[in-house]
């Protein structure tokens, strides 16, 4: 039987396959989760229901974070469709080209606040309209990355709203801990995704954490995969304000 045998999920943050989201989705299923998927708009859209088509009878909905309206329909589809909702997968990230280049000191004001509210604000919204499906507990994950606790180079105002990501999984534990939901970040080695390809340098910095992590190699989307569904499982049951990091080893060393 599988560890997720029984459990609904919803997942946010699938842009093709080689999405962090689109690993968990698959781990998930293995292990006998009911899966929702959202996509973030039409740009997506082929790739995501594409992908969808191999899961287990999926609901797919569309949903850019920013759009209050479309997140509340997100939520009834689910309510329609399952009654309930037992884990949330929150792999979302976005940040204009031009911040993640250059030198922090220049992020605009807007770039800050557009970063800010996909990146980070979203685990909030996203946490809130999950609530009322979760009346019987439940897990709630999000992405991290090691940007949030020392500077990287070009990862800029993403450091940031990774340490606002990750000071908010603090704050939605301590509230949520009363309902039996949990809330966790997964803390990332360097993926080469869609998203991290937009970061300035990237190429380089898969190189030196291939090179300098204790485990010689970079992060699989799998073992991300394998991670959430420790944490969503009953075996994740004791850990909550938590960030886990899956890396290769990378942020245990010095030099
Ligand atoms: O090295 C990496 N790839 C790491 C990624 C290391 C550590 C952490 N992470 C984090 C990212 O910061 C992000 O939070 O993992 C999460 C997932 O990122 P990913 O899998 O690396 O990237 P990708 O496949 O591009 O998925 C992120 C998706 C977006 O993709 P694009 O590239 O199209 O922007 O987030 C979605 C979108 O599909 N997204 C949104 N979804 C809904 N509403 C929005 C939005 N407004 N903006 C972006």
């Amino acid at each position: 039987m599988g560890l997720l045998e029984g459990k609904t999920a919803v997942i946010y943050g699938i842009a093709n396959h080689r999405s962090i989201a689109w690993g968990i989705a698959q781990a998930m299923q293995r292990e006998g989760a009911r899966l929702a998927v959202t996509y973030q708009g039409e740009r997506v859209e082929r790739y995501v229901r594409d992908l969808a088509a191999s899961l287990h009878d999926p609901l797919v909905v569309p949903c850019d974070v920013t759009d209050e309206a479309q997140l509340a329909e997100v939520y009834r589809q689910i309510g329609e469709r399952f009654g309930r909702l037992d884990a949330v997968i929150h792999s979302i990230a976005f940040a204009a080209r031009e911040d993640l280049e250059g030198r922090f000191v220049d992020t605009s004001r807007q770039g800050f606040l557009t970063a800010l509210e996909v990146s980070a604000y979203s685990l909030v919204s996203v946490t809130r309209g999950a609530l009322p499906l979760m009346a019987d507990g439940g897990s709630i994950i999000t992405m991290t990355f090691a940007g949030s606790q020392r500077a990287y180079p070009s990862y800029n105002v993403m450091g940031v709203a990774k340490a606002a990501l990750e000071a908010e999984v603090r704050y939605l534990a301590s509230d949520l801990g009363p309902n039996g939901i949990r809330v966790n970040a997964i803390s990332a080695g360097p993926v080469s995704t869609l998203s991290a390809r937009g970061i300035s340098g990237f190429s380089g910095m898969l190189k030196v954490a291939a090179d300098r992590a204790p485990l010689r190699r970079t992060t699989d989307p799998a073992e991300l995969g394998d991670t959430a569904v420790f944490l969503c499982s009953d075996l994740g049951r004791g850990i909550t304000g938590e960030t886990v990091y899956v890396d290769c080893g990378l942020n245990s060393i010095g030099l």
